[in-house]
């Protein structure tokens, strides 16, 4: 069978597939299959975008081939720079509050496709779009919103033809920290129901938007009121690709404190919406949260065609299909293979399947939707690569670092030592800001060494580390496989220890820095060709051969006794 019969095939599964899900009708389906009909087998490819805190990343992705043809990431500070931005976030006198502009956004969609479309990439063979975005943010919009979307003329752009139904000028992000007030409402009305988390699989958090809609219903009453659409980043993204009122999925949907734990039946969850009418009410307001929400559908969930807008104006296929957005997590999770991963950035996150459903009790990790039937768990430790770079500081002058930074960054690994570990090695809790997991006070805590010593610091500290990533990701279902992601994967002495640690083979990946929009992309496949996750993900994601590392036998009964001793340690200090 040629490879084009052989699409065709798994597209008349995708029909009766995407049926049972109501969001297309049998005539938009058959569109499909003419579509890839007239496709010439090697170039069909999907669409990723990924919306994040400081930067829109593009990537495109060749389905039959499996080559990434075109990436893209330009930053809103600087291709921006009318809204005043740093980092992507609005100027603001009160550190608690963190908000982005959805004007901005909204400027930066179309930017994202003008610069494919000057780039030459043969955009008309794009066939599946789909977006992520930054989890938490939302965006508010009037009743004119849905008009507006079926009428978007392409000779305008965007932004002057949507910023008239914004009701709400800025947009709350997931680093905002002004709501204790609501959480705390929600947190106590809630109790004797079985308590938030269990209710949504998450304890009542400052930047989920149960909370930041009702801190904000409370503080603007009429802009509240005037608000018909109260849209995750995601879906209101999704929205105006799809040219429709767009459901938020449930990688989005459940990191909203409002949505049920029914994996396989998306919704809100009726409990936690009445709680928080009733605060709704009692400041007087007669609006409803219930009816702005719009619906939570199933990950990868097919909108329908992409809105005339995006081909007219920038030549995109109008038969390309939109697939519900989703966050920026469960996107990086399938871009990065569907395998437990572990990113080393500023802070260190871990990011996996959970197969038996179970919110943290004391907030450990937060769960969210995956793919269809699926969850996930990610856990944000606030401590991970800065303390290197303060270590790095620090001890620069007593190990004699170079002045050019990526030998100093050598230097720095070897001064922590041998991968060979022993049962006494040094431990700290390096807590140099006040860490998250577990929630403790900042503070660095050394058993039984002094700050002085550079090798003895910098050793413990990455085994520290290491110890404390494993022991907090108990709860994920699989990690004998681990993708390792972000600034510090370069790191092999880190990298060693995670594979010790977690008796895991780990690996990097091609392409990390656009894993969100690669996710995109494979789901976009993934549609396309009606595989399963597990084929798409080992067809598209590229492992970086030479990164790969297993765990070290000899390194086994060692780490037994350190990740007892580590536990024992953070046990000895309390919140
Ligand atoms: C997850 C979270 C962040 C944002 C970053 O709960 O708040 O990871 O999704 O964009």
């Amino acid at each position: 069978m040629s490879g084009a019969a052989y699409s065709l095939l798994l597209l008349q599964d995708t029909i009766s597939h995407q049926l049972r899900y109501n969001w297309m009708t049998y005539h938009t389906m058959a569109f499909i299959l003419k579509l890839m009909k007239r496709s010439p087998v090697s170039r069909v490819y999907t669409l990723g975008l990924d919306f994040g805190t400081q930067s829109v990343k593009t990537i495109v992705l060749n389905v039959h081939t499996a080559e990434v043809v075109y990436t893209d990431s330009f930053e809103y500070d600087s291709f921006l720079p009318q809204y005043g931005t740093h980092r992507g976030v609005l100027p603001e006198k009160s550190l608690e509050i963190r908000h982005t502009s959805p004007f901005m956004i909204i400027e930066a969609l179309d930017m994202a496709f003008a610069r494919l479309q000057a780039s030459g990439v043969e955009i008309e063979h794009i066939k599946v779009v789909k977006i992520d975005a930054m989890q938490h943010c939302t965006v508010y919009a009037d009743s004119s919103f849905r008009e507006r979307l079926s009428a978007l003329d392409p000779e305008g752009d965007l932004l002057h033809q949507l910023q008239p139904c914004i009701t709400r000028k800025t947009s709350p992000i997931w680093e905002d920290r002004s709501t204790i007030e609501e959480v705390d409402y929600l947190t106590n009305t809630l109790e004797k129901n079985g308590a938030i988390q269990f209710l949504t699989g998450n304890k009542a958090e400052l930047r989920f938007p149960a909370a930041q809609i009702l801190k904000w219903a409370r503080q603007c009453p009429g802009e509240y009121s005037q608000t018909e659409h109260i849209f995750l980043l995601s879906a209101f993204l999704s929205s105006i690709l799809a040219g429709n009122i767009a459901p938020v999925d449930t990688g989005d949907g459940w990191g909203t404190n409002l949505n049920n734990v029914d994996i396989n039946n998306p919704g809100w969850s009726d409990i936690v919406i009445s709680a928080a009418d009733r605060y709704l009410r009692r400041l007087g307001l007669e609006s409803p949260i219930r009816g702005r929400l719009g619906e939570i559908a199933n990950y990868d969930t097919v909108l329908g065609f992409i809105s005339p807008y995006f081909s007219k104006k920038y030549g995109i296929c109008s038969e390309a299909i939109v697939l519900a957005g989703t966050g920026d997590n469960p996107a990086t999770l399938l871009g990065c293979g569907g395998h437990t991963m572990v990113s080393l950035g500023s802070s260190y996150t871990v990011n996996g399947v959970m197969e038996d459903i179970t919110p943290s009790s004391i907030g450990g990790y937060n769960v969210f939707g995956y793919i269809p039937g699926s969850a996930m768990a990610l856990t944000v430790f606030t401590n991970g690569a800065k303390v290197h770079e303060y270590f790095m500081e620090q001890y620069a002058q007593r190990i004699r670092f170079t002045k050019e930074v990526e030998k100093d960054w050598e230097a720095y690994v070897s001064a922590a030592g041998e991968a060979i570990l022993n049962d006494n090695e040094k431990l700290m809790l390096p807590y140099l800001l006040d860490e998250s997991v577990p929630i403790r006070p900042r503070g660095i805590i050394r058993d039984g060494f002094e700050e002085r010593d550079g090798n003895f610091n910098i050793r413990a500290l990455h085994i520290s580390q290491a110890l404390s990533l494993r022991l907090h990701s108990l709860h994920l279902s699989h990690t004998d496989e681990i993708c390792v992601v972000g600034g510090a994967a370069g790191n092999r002495f880190l990298r060693q220890l995670i594979a010790d640690v977690f008796e895991a083979r780990t690996y990097t990946i091609k392409h990390a820095g656009f894993a969100a929009c690669l996710g995109c992309a494979i789901s976009g496949a993934k549609v396309l060709l009606q595989i399963p996750y597990e084929e798409a993900a080992n067809r598209y994601v590229q492992a970086d051969k030479t990164s790969q590392m297993g765990s070290l036998r000899e390194n086994k009964s060692a780490i037994r006794t350190l990740l007892h001793r580590y536990e024992e340690l953070e046990r000895s200090t309390t919140t």
